[in-house]
């Protein structure tokens, strides 16, 4: 698919597309099949939360080795609509995946995300610019009451703000604290809940404020999250770097796939 000039102007505007039901159901069907299998083994790479301890985060579906690695998602970080549509907003064909994964927000007791913007993390990463971005792709319908995500508007260029080291959930992160939020949220528009059907792609800036609540709903919410570098940015040495499964040392140039090759990766 390509992208209008209009829709890269609103990238360059808003630090997010929104594509509703990019991908068919067929495919859906195979990759929440592939989410349920992989959430059942256990390797470095699976964050669990809750009395059950359910599945909350899946890293690194897409290489072809490994506990966690997955055919269909490995063809669907290649497709068109994931990989092709990080190299047009990047305007760069070499790109690579920083990580992959899929976070399972589980009925009722899936938790919440706190505001952040993942370059808060990819910086420590040891990666100097903020030419990264993440396509998400909705694996059941995203509504507010079942945790959907919430954008800012035009946040990511604020650049990289300075970060508090979240520990209230399963999966630590660098977040925004709440009088870096109060500030931000002065000087932006109101956030816009990230909804859609299963099927519905958005690719969103590295620096762009996101969060999202707690899943109160009966319903799974489960999404799929593509994070592309550029090969030229890839990570600079660091001290006690993260594991491969979050800060991947592959840094080959991803070559584009077609998007029947979901389909066939389940068929093969
Ligand atoms: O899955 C979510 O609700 C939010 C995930 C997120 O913000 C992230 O992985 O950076």
């Amino acid at each position: 698919m390509q992208l209008t000039r209009a829709q890269l102007e609103a990238f360059d505007r808003d630090g997010f597309l929104v594509f509703p039901e990019l991908l068919a159901q067929e495919e859906i069907d195979i990759l929440l099949s592939e989410t349920e299998r992989v959430s059942r083994v256990e390797a470095d790479g699976i964050f669990r939360e809750g009395d059950d301890q359910q599945a909350k985060s899946l890293f690194r579906l897409h290489e072809p080795d490994g506990a966690t690695a997955s055919p269909a998602f490995r063809q669907l970080a290649r497709s068109p609509r994931c990989l092709g549509l990080a190299q047009q907003v990047l305007a760069d064909d070499a790109l690579y995946l920083h990580h992959s994964k899929v976070n399972m927000k589980a009925a009722i007791q899936g938790s919440t995300w706190p505001w952040h913007q993942d370059f808060m993390s990819w910086k420590l990463d040891g990666i100097e610019r903020p030419n990264m971005v993440t396509v998400l792709v909705m694996l059941h319908e995203a509504t507010p009451i079942n945790g959907c995500l919430y954008f800012i508007p035009g946040s990511h260029k604020l650049n990289r703000l300075d970060p508090y080291y979240d520990t209230s959930t399963a999966y630590r992160l660098w977040a925004a604290d709440t009088k870096t939020m109060r500030k931000a949220m002065a000087l932006y528009p109101e956030p816009v809940s990230v909804t859609g059907a299963a099927g519905t792609v958005a690719v969103f800036h590295c620096n762009l404020l996101h969060a999202s609540g707690h899943n109160l709903s009966p319903v799974d919410r489960w999404h799929a999250f593509m994070c592309f570098n550029t090969v030229a940015n890839h990570p600079q040495p660091v001290e006690d770097p993260r594991p491969d499964y979050v800060r991947s040392t592959n840094w080959n140039k991803l070559v584009l796939g077609d998007n029947s090759q979901i389909s066939n990766a389940a068929a093969g």
